[in-house]
């Protein structure tokens, strides 16, 4: 029983996996293993050879059992020290950098554009930048024949052969967006209309596809005073110091009177600042809306008046941030965009400043 004992004992503590543990617990302590078999023996025995190896062989078994289960434990914790020694992971290293994407300065500036007029009351408003020919030249009082049709470079849309409906333009400009307004809202109105939009035009200094806002406030009493403390208030908040503006007398079809509008500007050192200086930068179109243009837009020009304006985003992002080259803005270039292009966290508001 000792010989037996020492060589189970011995086994178990040796065994190197799981199979051989089971193999040896078959052999001693299974249906048919040894130990087994010594009980079996015990029928042939006298009472009294029983009584001692009895309890000795329970005892045996007993100890076998807790050797297996005791070996079984101790491969399972091994198994596992090794495991998690293949699977350790450094919860303290930093993150791995990714690459992440700019804001196009001329979606920042549009952001910084609406924060602006945000604050001044005015809305956003959107619309299609396939426009009809109505609501991008007519309702904007340029009849067929007028020559700013043709000074527009308008992109028509090609109808099929014996297709007579009038072609779809791209808008030339968001003004449609205003007329647009004026139906679905009615007079008091307070907008700008940011966007896209297209005239075939391509050299140094424009683009066939190119941004705009415009704005627009109607009311009973609004005059051009408003306007010019409007984008007086505008020019100065956008370039973060006092600008200078000067109204000129003008003439657009949708507005009487008109006026375009500068900003003061220096030259020195071969680039332009803003907001310093005695030059002037031509930026904005701007007059009291026509009442024409009401009409078209379901407004009594009798009961309400206000002002317009327009100005593109790409000429005052160019200005504002150094860029000097208008093409650049349209060719996706990443390493550009990286160098112009704004932390897409940094919101532009007025309390908080309208860029870093
Ligand atoms: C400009 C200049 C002057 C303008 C007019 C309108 C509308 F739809 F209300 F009549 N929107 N924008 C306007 C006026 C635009 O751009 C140089």
């Amino acid at each position: 029983m000792e010989d037996l004992r020492n060589k189970y004992i011995e086994a178990i503590a040796a065994a190197a996996d799981e199979p051989a543990l089971e193999e040896l617990r078959v052999q001693a302590v299974g249906k048919k293993g040894e130990v087994s078999l010594k009980m079996r023996e015990l029928g042939k025995m006298t009472p009294e050879e029983r009584q001692v190896a009895g309890p000795a062989l329970n005892a045996l078994k007993d100890e076998i059992n807790s050797a297996l289960a005791a070996k079984k434990a101790a491969l399972a914790d091994a198994a596992l020290d090794a495991r998690l020694k293949t699977e350790w992971l450094d919860v303290t290293l930093p993150g791995r950098n990714r690459r992440q994407g700019t804001i196009h300065p001329v979606s920042q500036v549009m952001d910084e554009v609406t924060a602006i007029f945000a604050d001044m009351g005015f809305a956003v408003a959107e619309g299609p930048q396939i426009e009809t020919d109505w609501y991008n030249f007519d309702a904007l009082n340029i009849p067929g024949h007028h020559p700013a049709r043709a000074e527009m470079d308008t992109f028509y849309t090609h109808r099929a052969e014996g297709d007579n409906r009038p072609p779809h333009v791209l808008r030339t400009h968001t003004s449609p967006v205003q007329i647009r307004t004026m139906e679905k809202t009615g007079a008091p109105i307070r907008i700008i209309c940011p966007g896209r939009v297209y005239r075939a035009d391509y050299d140094q200094t424009h683009t066939p596809m190119f941004h705009q806002v415009e704005g627009l406030a109607l009311g009973k009493d609004i005059s051009m005073a408003n306007l010019k403390w409007v984008l007086e208030e505008f020019f100065s908040a956008f370039f973060g110091t006092h600008v200078e503006t000067r109204f000129r007398a003008s003439h657009f079809p949708f507005t009487e009177p008109s006026a375009e509008v500068d900003i003061q500007c220096s030259w020195e050192g071969g680039t332009v600042k803003v907001g310093e200086g005695d030059d002037w930068l031509e930026v904005l179109g701007s007059g009291m809306v026509h009442p024409k243009v009401l009409e078209a837009g379901g407004i009594d020009p009798n009961e309400y008046q206000g002002f317009a304006f327009g100005m593109g985003i790409d000429r005052i992002a160019m200005l504002k941030y150094g860029i000097p080259d208008l093409r650049a803005f349209f060719d996706s270039d990443l390493r550009w965009l990286r160098h112009y292009g704004f932390a897409p966290l940094d919101q532009p508001t007025l309390h908080g400043g309208l860029s870093r």
